[in-house]
C-alpha cells in the first residue's frame, strides 16, 4: 500500500481515514475525562471545549503538493501530522501550560513533537500551542501508531484564528498589506487581552486565598 498513489476515491483511503477516525476517537475520549476531572479539581472548566476534525479528502492534497509531496500513502502517512486534528480551547492563557502539563502525564501516548506559537507568534499573526501526538490503536489485532495534531488556544487566540482562517489563511484570494497589517495588530491586541485576564484572575485568587 505504501508506495501506492493516492486515490480519494479508493476504499482504501477510506480505511485508512477510519483508522485517523478512531485514533482521534481514543484520544478525544480521554481528553474529555481531564476536561471533567479538571474541572473538579480547579473549580472552573479550565478546558472550555474540545472540537475534531479529520482534514477533508481535498485538503490533504492541496496540502502535500503545497509541500511537495508525490501523492504516496507513504507520504501522506510520514509527512502529514495532522489528518486527524483535535483543538481545546480554553479561558485564559494560563490554562494552556497546565493542560499542556496534564496531556503530557497521560500513559501510553507518546509526543513526537510541539509547537510554541505562543513563545514565537507566526508572521501573520497566529498563536497556539501545537503538539503531534502518536496514539497506539488496536486494530486487526496488532498495535499500531496513529498521528494525532492538538491544538491549544484561547478563547481568544481561537476568534482570531478562525476568523482570519476564513478571511486570510485558507483563501486563495489576496488581502491588501493594510488589511494584513490590522489582523497582525488585532493578534498583538488580543494577546495582551489575555496576559492581562490571566494576571488579574491570579491576583484575585491571592487575594482569595488570603481568607481560606
Ligand atoms: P487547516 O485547514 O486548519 O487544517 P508540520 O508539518 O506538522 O510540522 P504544518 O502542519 O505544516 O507543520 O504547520 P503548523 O504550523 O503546525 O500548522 C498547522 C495548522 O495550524 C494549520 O493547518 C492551521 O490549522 C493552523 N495554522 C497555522 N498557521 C496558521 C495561520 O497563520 N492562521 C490560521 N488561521 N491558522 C493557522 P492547515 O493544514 O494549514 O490548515
Amino acid at each position: 500500500m505504501q508506495m501506492i498513489a493516492i486515490d480519494t476515491s479508493n476504499k482504501n483511503f477510506y480505511e485508512l481515514m477510519n483508522i485517523y477516525e478512531q485514533a482521534k476517537k481514543q484520544l478525544e475520549d480521554v481528553l474529555f475525562l481531564i476536561k471533567y476531572a479538571a474541572k473538579q479539581y480547579y473549580g472552573y472548566d479550565i478546558i472550555s471545549n474540545i472540537t475534531s476534525r479529520i482534514k477533508t479528502p481535498q485538503s490533504i492534497v492541496n496540502k502535500m503538493k503545497k509541500k511537495n509531496y508525490d501523492l504516496t500513502y507513504v507520504n501522506l502517512i510520514n509527512n502529514i501530522n495532522d489528518i486527524a486534528g483535535i483543538r481545546i480551547v480554553c479561558p485564559m492563557k494560563s490554562d494552556i501550560a497546565i493542560i499542556k502539563g496534564i496531556i503530557h502525564k497521560i500513559p501510553n501516548i507518546e509526543i513526537l513533537k510541539e509547537k510554541d506559537y505562543l513563545k514565537q507568534a507566526k508572521k501573520s499573526g497566529y498563536s497556539a500551542y501545537h503538539m503531534i501526538i502518536e496514539v497506539p490503536l488496536e486494530y486487526e489485532e496488532q498495535t499500531i501508531y496513529v498521528k494525532v495534531e492538538l491544538q491549544i488556544r484561547t478563547m481568544a487566540m481561537d476568534f482570531w484564528a478562525t476568523n482570519e482562517h476564513k478571511i486570510k489563511y485558507k483563501t486563495n484570494s489576496k488581502i491588501s498589506v493594510l488589511d494584513s497589517r490590522k489582523l497582525e495588530i488585532y493578534a498583538k491586541v488580543l494577546n495582551k487581552m489575555d496576559e492581562e485576564f490571566s494576571d488579574i484572575y491570579k491576583k484575585q485568587r491571592l487575594e482569595m486565598d488570603k481568607y481560606i
